[in-house]
C-alpha cells in the first residue's frame, strides 16, 4: 500500500506546479468523470519513486482546505512535502502548516525550495539556511518545476523519508469526508481508513446506528477488504444520504466512545482563548476550553466527537493556536489535574477503584492491575474492602440467622460470587455457617418451658423461627406460639374427627380439645395455612392431600 505525502506551504509557492512536475497530474483540475463517478481521490496523485515504490501525493488548494485535509488524513498521511519559494522564504502559512504537521505528529518529510530557476546562489543559500533552522530534521532540496532541476534529487529524498510505519492494529475507524448517492448502489461514504479494515458484509456503526457494508472501493477499484491508511469508498445500503455527513465516524461497534468532552495534553502555540474550533478527523466543532493545570485542558464540545486515546486535535481561532493529544476520549465532567496526570500515564488501575463498566475505561489504556468480572472492572483493594465490610456485618448478624442481604448495586451479581460467601435464599452466609442460639440459650429454655397448647405471646421473632425450625414450637396467629408436641396432639385429634365425621365446626373442635374459642381458632387457621384443612362455610374439611400427611 503506498504511503501518502501531504503537500504544505504558503499559497503560490509552487505546490501544485511541483506535484504536476513530479507526477504528471494536475491536482487543481477536476476531470469530468470525477464529477459523476465514485472518485475518492480528488487532489491525490501517484508518484513513482526511484526504487520502484509508489507514493500517493495529496495536494489541496487553499489554506483552509489544507488544515481540513491534514487533520482528516492525520493517520493516513505518512510524510510531508513542505514547499518554500526560494525567493520569498518562509511566510505565515509556511509556519502555520509546519505547526499543524507537528501538532498532528507528522514528523517525517522533505523540504523543497521551489522556483530555484528564479534566484541566484546567494538567495538560495539564505533560503536553505532558513529552512534548515525551521525544519532541522528534514532533507532540503532546491528544485525548479520549470527546468526540472532537482526533481530526481527530490524523489530520492522522498524515498529516504518514506519509511513504512505500520498503521496501528486498532479497531476499524473511518472519518467520512464525502457522502453521495450512486444509482444502483445507494449511499456511499468516503474517507481515509485510520485503522482496522473494511470489507464487504462488515457490521459497523455510524452515529450510533448499525450499518452493513455492501461493497468497498479503494482508488476507484472494488476490493474485498480495504486496509488502514487507504482512501476508501464504502457503500452503505439502507442509509439515507441525508442521515450522514462529513465528520461522522464509521467504526467497529462499541470500539470507540462518543463524547461531548475530551481531555487533552495541550500543545499551545499561542494564548489559548476560552473558545476555539476543535479539528479532529473530518469534523470541526466549537468547544469551550477549560484549562487544567499547566499542561492539560478539557474540551467541552458543542457536538460529540468519536476519538481515541492518542489522537491529535488541532485548535483554531481564525489561525492555528495549538493542539493536543487526547488522553481521555470520554472523561468525566469534573476535570481534575490529578486524574489527568494518571490518565496521561495510562495508569488505568490508579483511576479505577469501585466497579465501573469495563467499556467506560477500555479506551484509556491496558487494563492491567485491575480485576474484571461480568463486564465490570474494579480494584482488588476495593474487593478486599467489600469482603471485610460484609464479614463485619456477618459477624454482627443475628446468630439465629447469621446472614446479610447482598449489596443491591448493579455490579452485585457479577462481583458477589467472587467473595466466597454462600448464598442461601436471599441472603449471604459464611460458608458452612449454621444458626446458633448463642446468648439466647437461656431465653430459649424459658420460652420452651412456658409453651403448651395455649398460645403464648412471643416477642423474639428470630428466636421463634429458630425454635420452630428446630421442631420445639409451632407459630400460630400473629406472634404466638404453642408447644410442638401439643400442636401434634391437636392435629391428630382433628384428623381423627374428620376421618370419622368428614367435617368439624369451631365449637366442636374447641370442645374436643377443651380449650377456649380463641385458641381453637388460632390452631385451625394454622391447619388451614399448612394445607391440612379447608374452610367450607362454618366448618372445616380435610383437603384431599391433607389426609395423607399426619
Ligand atoms: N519560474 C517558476 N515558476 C514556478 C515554479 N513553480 C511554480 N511556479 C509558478 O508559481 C505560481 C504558483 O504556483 P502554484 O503551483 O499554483 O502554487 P501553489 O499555490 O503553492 O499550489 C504559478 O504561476 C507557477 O507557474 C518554478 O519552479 N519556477
Ligand atoms: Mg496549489
Amino acid at each position: 500500500m503506498p504511503l501518502t505525502v501531504g503537500t504544505a506551504g504558503h499559497i503560490d509557492h509552487g505546490k501544485t506546479t511541483l506535484v504536476e512536475a513530479l507526477t504528471g497530474k494536475n491536482t487543481d483540475r477536476l476531470p469530468e468523470e470525477q464529477e459523476r463517478g465514485i472518485s475518492i481521490d480528488l487532489g491525490y496523485a501517484p508518484l513513482e519513486l526511484p526504487d520502484g515504490r509508489q507514493l500517493s501525493v495529496v495536494d489541496v488548494p487553499g489554506h483552509e482546505r489544507f488544515v481540513r485535509t491534514m487533520v482528516a488524513g492525520a493517520t493516513g498521511i505518512d510524510l510531508f512535502l513542505l514547499v518554500i519559494d526560494a525567493n520569498e522564504g518562509a511566510r505565515p502559512q509556511t509556519l502555520e502548516h509546519l505547526a499543524i504537521l507537528r501538532l498532528l505528529g507528522i514528523e517525517r518529510g522533505v523540504v523543497a525550495l521551489t522556483k530555484a530557476d528564479l534566484v541566484d546562489d546567494e538567495t538560495l543559500e539564505l533560503a536553505r539556511a532558513e529552512a534548515a533552522e525551521l525544519v532541522p530534521d528534514a532533507a532540503i532540496v532546491a528544485v525548479s518545476a520549470r527546468t526540472g532541476a532537482g526533481l530526481d534529487e527530490l524523489r530520492a529524498a522522498l524515498a529516504v523519508a518514506a519509511v513504512e510505519q505500520r498503521h496501528a492494529d486498532a479497531p476499524t475507524r473511518l472519518y467520512v469526508d464525502r457522502v453521495f448517492t450512486l444509482r444502483g448502489i445507494g449511499t456511499v461514504a468516503t474517507g481515509t481508513l485510520w485503522s482496522g479494515s473494511i470489507g464487504e458484509g462488515d457490521e459497523l456503526t455510524i452515529n450510533g446506528r448499525p450499518v452493513r457494508v455492501r461493497s468497498v472501493q479503494v482508488h476507484d477499484r472494488p476490493v474485498e477488504r480495504a486496509e488502514g491508511g487507504q482512501r476508501v469508498a464504502v457503500a452503505l445500503p439502507g442509509v439515507e444520504r441525508s442521515e450522514l455527513r462529513r465528520g461522522d465516524a464509521l467504526v467497529a461497534p462499541h470500539a470507540y466512545p462518543e463524547s461531548y468532552r475530551l481531555d487533552i495534553a495541550l500543545d499551545a502555540l499561542d494564548e489559548i482563548p476560552a473558545r476555539a474550533h476543535v479539528h479532529h478527523g473530518t469534523a470541526s466543532v466549537l468547544a469551550r476550553v477549560v484549562r487544567v493545570g499547566e499542561r492539560f485542558a478539557q474540551l467541552r464540545l458543542s457536538e460529540p466527537l468519536v476519538t481515541a486515546r492518542g489522537d491529535r486535535v488541532v485548535l483554531r481561532d481564525r489561525t492555528t493556536i495549538g493542539g493536543g493529544s487526547v488522553i481521555d476520549p470520554a472523561p468525566p465532567r469534573h476535570a481534575s489535574l490529578e486524574r489527568m496526570e494518571l490518565v496521561e500515564r495510562g495508569d488505568v488501575a490508579a483511576i479505577v477503584y469501585e466497579p465501573v463498566r469495563a467499556e467506560s475505561v477500555a479506551h484509556l489504556g491496558e487494563l492491567v492491575g485491575i480485576e474484571e468480572a461480568g463486564g465490570w472492572v474494579f480494584a482488588g483493594a476495593w474487593l478486599d474492602e467489600l469482603r471485610t465490610e460484609l464479614e463485619g456485618r456477618l459477624d454482627a448478624a443475628d446468630p439465629l440467622d447469621p446472614g446479610v442481604p447482598p449489596p443491591s448495586e448493579p455490579w452485585s451479581a457479577a462481583v458477589v460470587p467472587l467473595l466466597g460467601f454462600e448464598r442461601r435464599g436471599a441472603k449471604l452466609y459464611r460458608a458452612g455457617s449454621t444458626a446458633e442460639l448463642g446468648a439466647r440459650a437461656e431465653a430459649a429454655t424459658a420460652l420452651e418451658a412456658s409453651l403448651g397448647l395455649e398460645p403464648v405471646k412471643v416477642d423474639d421473632q428470630a428466636l421463634t423461627r429458630f425454635l420452630e425450625e428446630r421442631g420445639t414450637l409451632v407459630r400460630v396467629g400473629n406472634g404466638y406460639a404453642v408447644a410442638a408436641s401439643a400442636f401434634a396432639d391437636a392435629r391428630s385429634a382433628l384428623v381423627a374427627e374428620l376421618e370419622a365425621n368428614g367435617r368439624i365446626t369451631l365449637a366442636r373442635f374447641r370442645d374436643l380439645l377443651g380449650v377456649g374459642r380463641k385458641t381453637a381458632q388460632l390452631l385451625l387457621e394454622r391447619f388451614d395455612a399448612d394445607g391440612l384443612t379447608r374452610r367450607v362455610g362454618d366448618e372445616r374439611v380435610l383437603r384431599r392431600r391433607g389426609t395423607i400427611a399426619s
